[in-house]
């Protein structure tokens, strides 16, 4: 079965206030959705990030796939990266590490890859997870995950999910999410008050959820020294501390320190930076994110390495919508040593999916599809709105730390900031 062509849709899609270290959340976020047919009928679908240096990517590299039989994922990398022609991506908006050229071809090869999936799995009539290799867990636990929050966007008085600037706003979020939705692991975003807030903040969610596992992630803003007081307070509290400190060595410097577990999605987020993390012991969990390492497969080879290296393996997101979420849950299903609890942006952004019947958490869990493929198929209505959206919102490129700057002038992106 081979491609005969790639349809790349930009989609935008509301999104609340969400505060981080680097900024807010605009209005809007972005994402692609891409559609890969084949000779044979069969279409498979997947999702990626909507920024307009990655999309010029994703289109660049679209029309080169033509002719690739399905079943070919060497093939089809080699003529993304031919595509892309050496190209290397940046970190403008300073959420997700430094791009490397691997990572670059690995971010655009990553949604087609992950639609031939779709579509072998659509042609042999089985679920995704089958194909990787049969699921160890009938549903994926995802985390509640925290955000320090407006009220709404300005000029909105409240967007339905509340504000969250406080320790009791922050478990007011929790106490929510955990009703609406069941988790039973609880991850805030951090990075945005003085450490010792924040601190109180997952204390006093410890105190209002006793039994809920809990992390803390503020996105490399701190020093390894700040790290390592607040790894102290923490001690006994969280199951592991997410990027306190920026890059390998300062990460090294804090686990030779801190009593528990540091997890990475920014300082290992591409396969050449493995090595040096485990030769200085930076990390000893690493959130996996097949957008970004290059699909299910490769992501399954960054957990047999995990594996090897006794690397605890956790998963990461952004802002997203149903394909991503189908494609995480498929392959978190697939992986038996994934034992965390998934990050997920879902439950900020499932209003607006562009599925024909959006997820629905089970106990804090997604229920592996059982349907063929990926098992969720696209509502062209909706898929046309969010189009219309992306066309008419002004935004191109994810920005938190610009929209930041209209609301405060003197904001500064600092990093690490105390
Ligand atoms: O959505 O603001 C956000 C997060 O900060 C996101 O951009 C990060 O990539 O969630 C991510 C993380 O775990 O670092
Ligand atoms: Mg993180």
């Amino acid at each position: 079965m081979r491609i005969t062509g790639v349809t790349v849709t930009p989609i935008a899609f509301r999104d609340p206030p969400l505060l981080n270290s680097v900024g807010v959340h605009e209005p809007w976020a972005l994402r692609t959705i891409v559609e890969v047919h084949t000779d044979e009928g069969i279409s498979g679908l997947g999702e990626t990030y909507g920024d307009i240096g990655h999309l010029t990517r994703v289109r660049k590299a679209a029309p080169a796939l033509a002719g690739v039989d399905v079943h070919d994922l060497n093939g089809l990398r080699a003529r993304v990266e031919a595509a892309l022609g050496g190209e290397v991506g940046s970190d403008r908006h300073g959420l997700t590490g430094q791009l490397t050229l691997e990572s670059t071809v690995d971010r655009v090869f990553s949604s087609f890859e992950v639609a031939t999936w779709d579509i072998r799995g659509k042609a042999l009539g089985r679920p995704v997870a089958d194909l990787l290799g049969g699921r160890v867990r009938d549903a994926v636990p995802y985390s509640a995950y925290l955000f320090y929050k407006w009220a709404g966007h300005p000029g909105v008085e409240h967007d339905g999910f509340g504000e969250a600037l406080d320790p009791a706003g922050v478990v007011t979020q929790a106490r929510m999410l955990v009703a609406e939705h069941g988790f039973g692991s609880i991850k805030l975003k951090g990075g945005v008050y003085a450490p010792h807030l924040e601190v109180e903040a997952v204390k006093a969610l410890r105190e209002a959820f006793p039994d809920h596992p809990l992390r803390l992630d503020p996105n490399a803003a701190w020093t390894p020294e700040t790290s390592l007081e607040v790894a102290a307070e923490l001690d006994g509290v969280v199951e592991y501390l997410e990027d306190p400190a920026p890059e390998i060595e300062g990460m090294a410097r804090v686990a030779a320190g801190a009593p528990m577990p540091l997890a990475t999605n920014m300082c290992v987020i591409a396969f050449e930076h493995i090595a040096p993390a485990v030769a200085q012991g930076a990390v000893q969990v690493i959130l996996s994110d097949h957008h970004y390492w290059g699909g299910l497969a490769r992501s399954k080879e960054l957990a047999a390495i995990c594996r090897a290296f006794g690397i605890g393996l956790s998963m990461h997101s952004n802002s997203h919508l149903g394909i991503s979420l189908a494609a995480m849950t498929h392959l978190a299903a697939a992986t038996p040593n994934l034992n965390y609890a998934c990050d997920t942006h879902y439950p900020w952004n499932s209003a607006d999916d562009v599925i024909t019947e959006p997820f629905t958490f089970v106990d804090g869990a997604i229920p592996v599809p059982t349907a063929p493929g990926l098992g969720v198929e696209l509502d062209r209505d909706a898929l046309a709105r969010a189009a219309e959206d992306y066309a008419r919102c002004g935004i191109v490129q994810r920005d938190d730390t610009g929209y930041m700057r209209q609301h405060d002038p003197s904001y500064e992106r600092k990093r690490p900031r105390w």
